[in-house]
């Protein structure tokens, strides 16, 4: 009996780990566990070419995985036990998946085609989609070509996204990943921490005439980014003779909340919507890409959206063991259930993604950092790893020494391009050289006999011994692209989507996040407080508020 995938009772789930398939793998684990991905190659010269997977442009090489056919077959069997295939059909047809909030979890409607429909409470969205698509294309293109002006008449040439977490990070790694693609002569920068520096640095050298901000906010009302928003509007009137005409001109916002955005000051009319049912993480390519769409123009967007939609299409269809997305999630289900991994390292070849392990931390992190199943019961397996990365090379000349010679398992997806976007010299073939080498050594390492045969004294051997059978994926694709980012972040969105199905918990909530949303408020009054109020804390928290009050006097 699969999980279903709009629980709507507190009907108990029948444990994953009493699924038939989860057992096999137990025992198939404790069958191969022991063998080295270099026997593992050595006895079948096909394996590389075997265990690889390609869509819409997107190339995986799984094959220097701890894996064999048998395991890719019951990891399969895993995702049918666990009904994947109905829960990725209540996601596409608009069901309140996301029950704890009692939302649909639509962000694949965000990417869909004007002629597509999916319905939620009775209605089609993907119109709605399109008008706020249309409408963020017609200011965009203002904006870019200097028809909209600031208060003072001048051009605007520098653009301040605010916002944070889901309103923020995908905004910045997408803008980073596609700069190649933007204007430059327009800046682009974001604030998004509480931390004045954030802000005071965002705005250093900018002339505020020329200067908009994108208040990004879904609730328009999260501590931070109204603080921040606060304080650009101070700062926006000061530098323009206090004029609160001058708001409408400069401010814009993206919020599903009209009244809070009317409050603030910012015309509705300015005001770029999108829905509850997509969640902050969700939701770069809905109106919260509005920066994005300011860089690299409506047409890149549409075309980035187009690789979403395509990656969408793919997961929706095509059968698991082609699948990109289930593939990655099921792997990283090995690892993590089976070999007790506890982290994944997401490893960008190319130095536009230098912001996309930061983007899939909270993808991945606040998705599926869980521990309760969907009928409330503690899980009894690990969830969600931890995502952490770097861009390569940089990598190689620090952590990934602990990743070759240290005592823990780390899993890596290698990303990587073909082509690259700024050609210099013999630049591009050295940095693939060092994925296809990394890559290479982690699985292959190098063992005693080799490093003797170099020449090294025996004493040093164990030091210059490297074990291997470290595994990684590798995803290679042809040019980074507005349409592969979108199709990059798709492929892990429902790589997400997949485990968090398997291992029977909500990936769409963030009750975390909204806890420390709450606990702050309490505090701030007793820190800004000149006198001694009673504090009624633990005696640490107590002591801590009182030397901050004396120290910052
Ligand atoms: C994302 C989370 C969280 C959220 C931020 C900002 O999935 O819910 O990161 O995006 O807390 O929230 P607002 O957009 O409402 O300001």
């Amino acid at each position: 009996m699969a999980t279903p995938a709009t629980p709507n009772s507190a009907a108990k789930v029948e444990p994953l780990t009493k699924r038939k398939s989860w057992t096999a793998l137990q025992s198939h684990y404790e069958a191969i566990r022991g063998q080295h991905l270099r026997s593992l190659f050595a006895e079948d010269p096909k394996r590389g070419e075997r265990m690889t997977a390609e869509a819409i442009g997107i190339f995986l090489d799984y094959s220097k995985n701890r894996i064999t056919d048998k395991t890719v077959k019951l990891l399969v069997q895993l995702a049918e036990e666990s009904g994947l295939r109905s829960h990725i059909d209540a996601m596409f047809r608009g069901e309140k998946i996301n029950f704890t909030e009692k939302r649909a979890v639509l962000h694949v409607a965000l990417r869909a085609p004007k002629d597509a429909s999916i319905v939620v409470d009775g209605q089609n969205v993907v119109p709605e989609v399109h008008a706020v698509l249309d409408k963020m294309a017609a200011f965009s293109n203002r904006v870019r070509s200097g028809a909209w002006t600031g208060h003072t008449g001048k051009r605007i040439r520098n653009v301040i996204n605010i916002g944070i977490g889901g309103s923020d990070l995908g905004p910045v790694m997408a803008y980073e990943a596609l700069k190649s693609y933007s204007d430059r002569a327009m800046t682009f920068r974001f604030v998004s921490n509480v931390d004045g520096t954030d802000f005071a640095e965002a705005v250093e050298g900018l002339d505020a005439a020329e200067t908009l901000f994108i208040v990004s906010s879904k609730t328009f009302t999260t501590l931070e980014t109204m603080t921040n928003a606060h304080s650009a509007r101070d700062w926006s009137l000061a530098a323009l003779g206090g004029d609160e005409k001058s708001v409408a001109k400069h401010f814009v916002a993206v919020s599903t909340n009209a009244t809070e955005v009317a409050k603030f000051g910012i015309d509705t009319a300015n005001m770029f919507g999108f829905w509850d049912w997509v969640g902050g993480r969700y939701s770069m390519d809905s109106a919260i890409g509005l920066s994005t769409m300011l860089a690299i123009g409506p047409d890149n967007f549409r075309s980035m959206l187009n690789g979403f939609h395509q990656m969408d299409e793919h997961f929706r269809t095509a059968p698991f063991e082609e699948n990109l997305p289930v593939l990655l999630g099921l792997l990283g289900i090995w690892y993590n259930d089976f070999f007790g991994a506890q982290t994944v390292a997401v490893l960008p070849y190319e130095q536009y993604l230098k912001r996309f392990p930061a983007y899939l931390q909270q993808l991945t992190m606040e998705s599926n950092g869980k521990h309760v199943t969907v009928d409330g019961s503690d899980v009894t397996y690990s969830t969600g790893p931890i995502y952490w990365g770097e861009p390569g090379t940089n990598g190689q000349h620090s952590f990934y020494q602990l990743i070759h010679q240290g005592t823990r398992l780390i899993p890596c997806d290698f990303i990587a391009f073909a082509q690259p976007l700024k050609p210099l010299g013999p630049h591009h073939d050295m940095l693939l050289a060092n994925v296809f080498a990394q890559t290479e050594a982690l699985a292959f390492g190098k063992t005693p006999e080799q490093v003797k045969a170099e020449g090294t004294p025996d004493w040093l051997v164990p030091h210059r011994v490297f074990e291997g059978n470290r595994p990684s994926n590798t995803i290679l694709a042809t040019r980074l692209t507005p349409e592969t980012l979108g199709q990059l972040v798709a492929l892990y969105e429902h790589a997400v989507f997949t485990q968090g199905a398997i291992w029977q918990i909500n990936s769409f909530d963030q009750w975390g996040v909204e806890l420390g949303k709450v606990l702050a408020q309490r505090i701030i009054p007793e820190v800004a407080s000149h006198t001694e109020t009673p504090l009624n804390h633990d005696s640490s928290t107590n002591n801590l508020i009182r030397r901050y009050r004396k120290l910052k006097a």
